[in-house]
């Protein structure tokens, strides 16, 4: 694995689509990597112009650049793929994205225990809680010096897929990953803590109303909440699902389950589950989703109403109530 950072010369860096701190920090990471080296890699991603603040504050990522089928016409020579458990998951055409991944040998960069190994090397650790934490592995052992926008760009990923090391996943190693990298320069609070927590006035309004919209089951096991085109309207908002609502949702005492619906559309509904111990993955799997064992997503091509309902009942039916 070492080697091959160490033998690319013109590589491509691919992370999934609707990037998070985590996929986005590491991709930027790899590639400050490789300037350390010497070696100008490519960064790119489904619609960077999509990357809102403060994601797109992170440092270099400006330099992003659209997936697209032109990308193939240039002369790499390896690709790099970080925190994305499956091609599918890169977003943009299939054709397009399975013709990349096959003009260059794929190095497969991960934490997701449901990676599907598509890579000529996979390297793939499931025990760390971000990718962020298994490129700081990687770099460390590669002697790869850190610079302080590559530390700052890693941390964002350790504080983002961590919750800001709250969630199970946080092990002695994150920790000491996050001193070095403190070490480095790199920022914990500041950046990584608004990728966490930062939130628009308008996407305050619509959190509140989300709020103000909890339901519960009736044993308090199971809560959930629907962001609604409506609602986001009535405060100019945009219906958007890349944090906080599914954690906080998570903080009704009693809840095992949290869920949250957006609607996307008259016939498109997003769900974001959340467990504190009940594997949840596998429903989300059921509807064409995926994600960790306890925080997982999917997509469903139904009125949010109907797929509320759907998902519900699923998951009641998984608690066994
Ligand atoms: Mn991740």
């Amino acid at each position: 694995m070492i080697d091959a950072l160490h033998r690319a010369r013109r590589p491509l860096v691919l992370s999934h689509r609707d990037s998070d701190a985590d996929s986005l920090g590491s991709a930027l990471a790899l590639g400050g990597a490789f300037a350390q080296l010497g070696v100008e890699a490519v960064l790119a991603v489904h619609q960077p112009d999509r990357i809102a603040p403060p994601l797109n504050e992170l440092p270099g990522a400006d330099a992003v650049v659209p997936l697209t089928a032109e990308l193939g016409d240039a002369n790499h020579d390896v690709v790099f793929v970080v925190d994305t458990a499956s091609p599918a998951l890169l977003g943009g055409e299939p054709g397009m994205r399975d013709a990349l991944l096959n003009v260059w040998p794929v190095v497969n960069i991960d934490h997701h225990d449901s990676n599907q190994h598509y890579g000529a090397v996979n390297y793939v650790e499931t025990a760390a809680a971000a990718t962020a934490e298994v490129l700081w592995g990687l770099l460390t052992e590669a002697r790869i010096p850190l610079t302080a926008d590559m530390a700052t760009n890693l941390q964002a990923g350790l504080v983002g897929d961590t919750l800001g090391f709250q969630i199970a996943d946080t092990s002695p190693r994150t920790l000491r990953a996050a001193a070095s990298l403190l070490e480095a320069g790199g920022a914990t609070h500041g950046l990584p803590r608004r990728v966490l927590n930062a939130r628009t006035i308008a996407a305050s309004r619509l959190y509140g109303a989300a709020l103000a919209a909890v339901q519960a089951s009736a044993d308090g096991c199971i809560v959930w909440t629907c962001v609604t085109q409506a609602m986001a309207d009535s405060v100019d908002a945009s219906v958007h699902y890349s944090h906080g609502l599914p954690n906080a949702l998570q903080e009704v005492v009693g809840a095992e389950i949290a869920a949250v619906f957006y609607e996307l559309g008259p016939e498109r509904t997003r769900a974001s589950l959340r467990s504190t111990g009940r594997p949840i993955r596998e429903v989300a799997e059921e509807y064409g989703g995926g994600g960790h064992q306890l925080a997982a997503g999917l997509t469903v091509q139904q009125p949010i109403e109907v797929a509320r309902q759907l998902v519900i009942d699923r998951l009641r039916a998984l608690l066994g109530a």
